[in-house]
């Protein structure tokens, strides 16, 4: 019966991982996935997580069921985080906020809503984005296809290409929309560009449908991370939002984030999250409670939120310490005259290295350094410490 089932193919991003671990060379680096680690590559668990599951654990909270859309205390502060706590289209009851399996899960949701209200809408999706997301469209039967993003010449945003390819598109499309710190490139429009990008939108009657997984972590400030999302809907425009607290409380295993769903009225809001349930019903029935109640906690609680600002802080500027000492090992050691000044002007976890997949090849097999086959390296799994050796592994891919 199962014999005719073929193996699925590894996961580019966590198998890179594997290949890591299976790895014994001791100057080896994976620079894979995603996920913050300390100077000394060690995973982070967040100080103020560590208070507020001590926290919790002496309160003593039972394990019931949560409601299908999560819990409310969650549910109404990460819609406060995101939009802005007197924003007023949360004074007016017009957002949907639905707790989800982090990130991924809220984004599986939106699809799962678009797939059953907008039959044949088609998603726009960057190109290059984050691998999973064609995963998520493809599973959920909805069509997307790519706007230009990442300009090869530049290793900057073809923003011609991104706005004639969003505006090409037939009206009352998805656009999905990287809030910042986009994933692969590092690369986000400036606010002048987000506006443009907009006035397409809007003039196209698309609807933004941001993914949001990284704020806090581009430049430290929650709420400087938000002003695309808020902008959107500043314009009174509907607008779809995903969030996740893997990366900003490093939550990764807990599976917290949300879907938010501003609509033009707060009936049609009641109506859309009622939707939003009876999606998640057959497919989980309800969410996972402990990741909620750390961010309500946190949030809700003015002392652990400054404590988390500190820290979120701390990690950005981690992050940003390590890009500036790529960048300058990159310049002194590169006597071919090249600018690396893109390093600098990428933003947030990545580093798009514009390095192909041979090239990418020679950095694993020869130099031991672990990073995806699009050129992508993850600045969060990068110490001061090894910024020159990942400087001559560059060099010698690049010019190879
Ligand atoms: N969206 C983007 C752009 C990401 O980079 C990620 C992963 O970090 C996610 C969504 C979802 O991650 P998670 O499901 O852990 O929240
Ligand atoms: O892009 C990354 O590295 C993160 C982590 O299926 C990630 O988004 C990678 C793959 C995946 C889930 C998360």
């Amino acid at each position: 019966r199962f014999e005719g089932i073929t193996m699925a193919p590894p996961d580019p991003i966590l198998g890179v991982s594997e290949a890591f671990k299976a790895d014994n060379h001791e100057l080896k680096l994976n620079l894979g996935v995603g996920a913050y680690r300390t100077e000394e590559l060690q995973p982070y668990v967040l100080d103020v997580v560590k208070k507020a599951d001590k926290l919790l654990l002496e309160k003593g909270e039972n394990r019931e069921y949560l409601p299908i859309e999560g819990l409310a205390a969650f549910n109404k502060v990460t819609a406060e985080l995101l939009f802005g706590a007197d924003n007023p289209v949360i004074k007016q009851q017009r957002v949907a906020t639905v707790q989800g399996l982090s990130g991924t899960g809220s984004l599986r949701l939106a699809a799962a809503l678009i797939e059953r209200y907008f039959r044949g809408a088609k998603v726009l999706i960057s190109s290059p984005t984050w691998g999973n997301h064609k995963n998520i469209f493809n599973d959920a039967r909805v069509p997307w296809s790519e706007y230009r993003y990442y300009d090869p010449k530049t290793v900057g945003l073809d923003f011609e290409g991104m706005i004639a390819d969003i505006k090409a598109a037939p009206k009352g499309s998805f656009i999905l929309l990287h809030g910042c710190a986009h994933n692969p490139t590092g690369i986000d429009p400036t606010p002048e560009q987000w506006e443009i990008i907009a006035d397409v939108i809007q003039e196209k009657n698309h609807v933004p449908f941001f993914d949001i997984a990284y704020q806090g972590f581009a430049s430290g400030s929650l709420d400087a991370d938000a002003a695309s999302v808020r902008m959107f809907v500043a314009r009174g425009m509907e607008v779809i939002a995903a969030q996740s607290y893997s990366k900003n409380l490093g939550l990764y295993a807990e599976r917290i984030g949300a879907i938010n769903v501003v609509c033009s009225s707060p009936e049609a809001a009641a109506r859309v999250k009622s939707q939003l349930k009876r999606i998640a019903r057959p497919m989980y029935s309800n969410p996972p409670v402990h990741g909620a109640r750390i961010v309500a906690d946190i949030v809700g609680d003015s002392t652990l939120f400054n404590e988390w600002n500190a820290e979120m802080e701390m990690m950005a500027g981690r992050i940003k310490n390590v890009r500036h000492k790529l960048f300058d090992s990159l310049s002194s050691k590169d006597k071919s005259g090249k600018d690396w000044s893109f390093v600098l002007k990428q933003i947030g976890m990545f580093s798009f290295t514009g390095l192909n997949k041979a090239q990418c090849d020679n950095m694993t097999n020869k130099w031991h350094v672990y990073m995806t086959k699009d050129g992508r390296i993850s600045l969060a799994g990068l110490s001061l410490a090894k910024c020159e050796y990942l400087a001559d592994a560059i060099i010698d891919s690049y010019h190879n």
